[in-house]
């Protein structure tokens, strides 16, 4: 079964004016697709394919930048469209990720200054990430299409700071784009629901 693209989980337009529906529309129609097709391409007829994608990501991680790239790229933009949503963001935290926020990062508003900085930081195209590692979490960034999945953690947040991901809506104003993301988009129940997938 090839990799398909999942509809978004709300309206083009419905982040707006945090993500307009004009970023969405060539993000997920156009660049999330690429990934898709160009994944599907790369792994016809080999071992890999109808593998779970999970799997895929890791092994492409360790042996095949060239998969990674995309396979990596659909992996995290599943979860991209569903780790933000209208009216999102905020410090109202489910209670379990509160707590491991206060108690493996020093608390909310440093889990905000040290996530802004990883996506700020990271040169280049990649992703910046709160992710599950040894049972508790921990604030990364990884290059292009890469995630935390090939480097032994589970991601359970990330944020795309591909310029195509925010160049429409804010120029080249990245930790702009970043506070919006923060303040304004994140699903936090999603994270949630991933954090104790990771920790079960
Ligand atoms: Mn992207």
């Amino acid at each position: 079964m090839a990799f398909e693209l999942p509809d978004l989980p709300y309206a083009y337009d419905a982040l707006a004016p945090y993500m307009s529906a004009e970023t969405l529309e060539f993000h997920h129609d156009k660049h999330h697709q690429a990934y898709v097709t160009k994944g599907n391409e790369m792994l016809a007829g080999t071992d890999w394919e109808g593998k779970a994608l999970e799997d895929i990501v890791r092994h492409a991680g360790a042996n095949d930048q060239g998969l990674l790239n995309q396979v990596g790229q659909h992996y995290n933009h599943i979860h991209f469209w569903n780790w933000m949503k209208p009216n999102g963001g905020g410090t109202s935290l489910p209670g379990a990720l509160q707590s491991a926020i206060d108690s493996d990062l020093g608390g909310y508003d440093k889990f905000k200054a040290d996530f802004m900085a990883a996506g700020a930081t990271q040169f280049g195209s990649g992703w910046c990430w709160l992710a599950v590692k040894d049972g508790k979490l921990e604030i990364m960034k990884t290059a292009n299409g890469d995630n935390p999945l090939t480097h032994g953690a589970a991601p359970i947040l990330g944020c795309d700071v591909w310029e195509h991901s925010y160049y429409i809506d804010y120029r080249n104003a990245r930790p702009k784009y970043l506070e919006a993301f923060v303040d304004n988009m994140i699903n936090w129940e999603y994270v949630a629901e991933m954090y104790e997938a990771a920790t079960a």
